[in-house]
């Protein structure tokens, strides 16, 4: 059966999939329906001109989804994102199916993910439809070194602070009494060997052969407070040989919610028991937020803070990590703007006293956290973190 045949069977409900026409004006919504009858009825090859026309929809969606913030963007403009990819990808489909013409319908259907939001009936149908494309392709070209000797020195004695402290795999009990409820941060040892992640991950032909084709949002540049500071949509394995195994141009894959767009990698950890601790009286078992982070040595997340708590688990590599309670906020200047009023001006390695002359008044906590550790960072905490060699962290923020 050929791959559009099979995309198709992901469709549970195809009726779904053409609601999204209320979103357009009379124009776009002909053109849309053209492509959609094309689709699901197919008549004549017209491939060409549909695809010019479906590429007019996604345009007029992408301005859309452009404007204003991103919470702002109502969900029925980024479901249509989500039908009209794929449409898109089932119509490139019908032009061949080549490993150049798969590649590009899979970052179709990838953008879709990024962009769009799950429909209702048919909500794994992109994630469906990622997986089979990626599966058809080879992966024979990928090979790769596993290279992860280069470890830069740490500067923590650069900061004056207090260590934080760490305890071996402490029973849910022990951790909501001494640290989830008093909000105190902790390294948390020995929590992770069942993980298949721990060994899995190390291998990049691996991660390659799972994802290599996959197209992932990377930040470039030193760190996102940085003026060059930029991101960018690449395929992981772009990102693996352009900013991860030649790390003179930094790029990190950061923040970002890897694991629904490759349900296969999520099959590789396991979400900490300490999790089901809530601080709501409702809805404590609400998934938490899962973020992957994946960068060479000398990535940095600026001191910033974050509005749920967090186990920021080391799958391997190292990070040094600075801490300052929220009790310390008006001793780090945080940023006056909208956009980065949880970021700190002051850097903790290199603080200027003369223009931030509180911070004298701010105590840090800081710790190396190593591979198989999690670092318990409560809510609000605010936290530098920099990779001093190839790292892969995974965090889950909850409640
Ligand atoms: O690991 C990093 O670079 C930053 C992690 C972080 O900020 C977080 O998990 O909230």
């Amino acid at each position: 059966m050929d791959l559009k045949t099979n995309l198709i069977k992901y469709v549970k409900n195809n009726l779904e999939i053409k609601k999204c026409v209320n979103e357009f004006n009379l124009y776009l919504r002909a053109t849309f329906l053209e492509c959609y009858s094309y689709c699901f009825v197919p008549h004549q090859k017209y491939e060409d001109e549909l695809l010019l026309k479906i590429d007019s929809i996604l345009d007029y969606l992408q301005d859309e989804l452009n404007i204003g913030h991103w919470s702002e963007i109502p969900n029925t403009t980024r479901q249509a994102f989500t039908s009209v990819s794929f449409m898109k990808a089932l119509i490139t489909l019908r032009r061949g199916t080549d490993e150049d013409t798969i590649r590009s319908v899979l970052k179709c259907v990838d953008l879709g993910l990024l962009l769009g939001a799950p429909l209702d009936d048919n909500h794994d149908l992109l994630t469906q439809a990622a997986s089979l494309l990626n599966k058809s392709l080879s992966t024979k070209s990928d090979l790769v070194e596993n290279q992860r000797k280069r470890k830069l020195p740490s500067n923590l004695d650069r900061v004056v602070g207090k260590e934080v402290g760490s305890l071996n795999c402490p029973s849910i009990e022990c951790f909501d009494k001494e640290f989830f409820k008093p909000r105190r941060p902790v390294i948390l040892k020995d929590c992770i060997s069942h993980w298949p992640a721990v060994t899995k991950w190390l291998d990049l032909n691996y991660l390659l052969g799972l994802a290599g084709s996959r197209t992932v949002p990377i930040e470039i540049g030193s760190h996102y407070t940085d003026e060059n500071w930029t991101q960018r949509l690449m395929s992981l394995r772009d990102f693996i040989h352009r900013h991860y195994l030649d790390s003179s141009t930094v790029g990190y894959l950061a923040q970002h919610n890897l694991f629904d767009q490759i349900p296969e990698l999520r099959n590789d950890i396991r979400v900490p028991d300490y999790c089901a601790l809530s601080r709501q009286y409702d809805d404590g078992d609400d998934e938490p937020d899962i973020n992957a982070w994946l960068g060479p040595e000398g990535t940095v997340s600026p001191l910033h803070f974050d509005p749920k708590d967090n186990l920021l688990v080391q799958v391997y590599g190292t990070k040094e990590i600075v801490l300052f309670s929220p009790n310390d906020s008006e001793y780090l200047y945080p940023h006056e703007s909208n956009l980065l009023f949880n970021t700190a001006q002051v850097d903790p390695y290199r603080p200027d006293l003369e223009k931030f002359p509180k911070y004298n008044s701010a105590v840090a906590y800081k710790c190396l956290l190593e591979a198989g550790e999690m670092l318990y960072i409560p809510l609000r905490w605010w936290h530098h973190v920099t990779a001093l060699d190839k790292s892969f962290s995974v965090s889950f923020w909850w409640t």
